[in-house]
């Protein structure tokens, strides 16, 4: 009926609509999307799943191919890799380039395409989820296209991946094996592990990243030692897995999460396809329990980390261990404690609403690097989308006014001073303004 119609959309808000609509125009390349036209000028893997969330309101045939175009690009071993690289891109323009990963080379053994090249190293799986929200947002034109037939079988080889030569630690979960595969690089959830890492030293690599970024704002040079050593060692074992060393192996919270949360939409998709579904979702069950049972610390209130070196729980909080309110089957006192952590004074920024990336009253919590304390766009979305999975909407409704007011003020910055709102980073970068064309319709 007429009450049920949403409301007209306010000025502030069709300008911000334009404003992000802007954005994934210009950051376009003609089969994806690049996250920021200065800063990271090539494909990323889950900033497409972010991006295709967001600009499926735009032309879901634009966010299909934004998908088609990175699962075009999966190793026969099923991993899908977290940069692809536009051939057209100067190589200095950013760090580490084709020539320090040799995807095409260094990959062969491991099903690496022979072009484009890659990297060969993941990042979360929210592909499953994006591509079934792209579905819904256009069932014929996804129907007319096939879409889902063809990315069903590339997403469920990609989840049979992390869960057979991801599971390092035997236990059902996915590991990660270097800071970029979790999306949230200088975390210092990793400080501990990383510190066993002997770095690469300084003059065997040249970071492009300092050319567009404040030195305050991105990881050290220390950081970036040790990502250099961690990825070549990967390298030279032909990134095999069960060849490769694995000297950095830890199970995260929001990787589970997400895998989780798209093992539920594989199992959607299967359903919408006429193959079985069960099989997702026992799976998706299976690994609930294992999350829980694995990386739940009842004392901190949230999720921890667990590093797989000696099978001990990372005494650190962050923002990683609160996405898993995105899992629809926790424990009720699970979700009970979780929005409370939420609420409380380690993760609520009351002059921005948006969740800081660490704990704000953590020992290495620092407002303006990157991911040890600033306020990211992705991860409020996610927040968001658990509270609402658990019925607390008052508290999405915050966060929701908190992402959209900030994401228009700091011209779609990558992330924030949780505290002041100020922008960091980037500026125009595609996945804020997705998120906020997501968060508008
Ligand atoms: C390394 C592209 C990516 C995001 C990550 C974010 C940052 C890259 C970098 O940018 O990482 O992958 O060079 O710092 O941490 O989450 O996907 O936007």
């Amino acid at each position: 009926g007429l009450l049920d119609r949403p409301a007209p959309a306010a000025p502030a808000d069709l300008t911000l609509r334009r404003g992000a609509a802007r954005v994934l125009t210009d950051n376009w390349t003609g089969s994806s999307t690049v996250p920021s036209r200065t800063l990271y000028p090539h494909q990323w893997s889950w900033d497409s799943a972010f991006i295709a969330i967001g600009r499926r309101h735009l032309s879901a045939r634009r966010a299909q191919q934004e998908l088609e175009s990175l699962l075009a690009t999966q190793w026969a071993d099923g991993r899908v890799p977290h940069i692809v690289f536009n051939p057209a891109v100067a190589a200095d323009a950013y760090f580490p380039s084709p020539d320090f990963w040799r995807s095409s080379e260094a990959g062969r053994a491991a099903g690496a395409p022979a072009a484009p090249e890659t990297s060969g190293i993941v990042q979360p799986p929210v592909h499953a989820l994006a591509a079934w929200l792209v579905h819904l947002a256009d069932p014929a034109e996804s129907r007319r296209r096939g879409f889902l037939a063809r990315v069903h079988p590339r997403l469920a080889a990609w989840h049979d991946y992390l869960l057979t030569r991801r599971d390092l630690g035997g236990r059902g979960l996915a590991a990660i094996v270097h800071p970029w595969e979790p999306g949230m690089d200088n975390s210092p959830c990793w400080d501990r592990a990383l510190a066993r890492v002997e770095p690469a030293t300084p003059d065997t690599f040249r970071r492009a990243d300092l050319a567009h970024g404040q030195p305050a704002d991105r990881p050290t040079d220390l950081d970036y030692g040790r990502y250099v050593r961690l990825a070549a060692d990967y390298r030279e074992a032909g990134y095999d897995d069960r060849a490769a060393p694995h000297h950095f192996a830890l199970e995260d919270p929001t990787f589970n999460a997400l895998l989780i949360t798209s093992e539920l939409a594989l199992a959607a998709m299967s359903r919408e396809l006429g193959l079985p579904h069960e099989r997702y979702i026992e799976r998706a069950d299976r690994l609930t329990r294992t999350l829980v049972e694995r990386l739940w610390d009842e004392e901190a209130g949230l999720f921890r980390v667990r590093d797989l070196h000696d099978d001990t729980l990372v005494d650190e909080d962050s923002v990683s261990g609160l996405i898993p309110l995105l899992v629809p089957h926790l424990p009720k006192d699970v979700v009970r404690r979780l929005s409370a952590t939420l609420l409380g004074p380690r993760f609520r920024a009351p002059a921005t609403e948006l969740v800081p990336s660490y704990d704000l009253t953590g020992h290495a919590f620092d407002k303006h690097r990157y991911w040890r304390g600033p306020a990211w766009f992705n991860t409020a979305w996610l927040i968001h989308r658990g509270l609402r999975t658990h019925g607390l909407h008052q508290e999405a409704e915050r966060i929701r006014a908190g992402f959209l007011d900030q994401a228009g003020r700091s011209g779609f910055a990558e992330y924030i001073d949780p505290d002041t709102g100020e922008g960091r980073g980037a500026r125009l970068f595609s996945w804020t303004a997705a998120l906020a064309l997501d968060l508008l319709c």
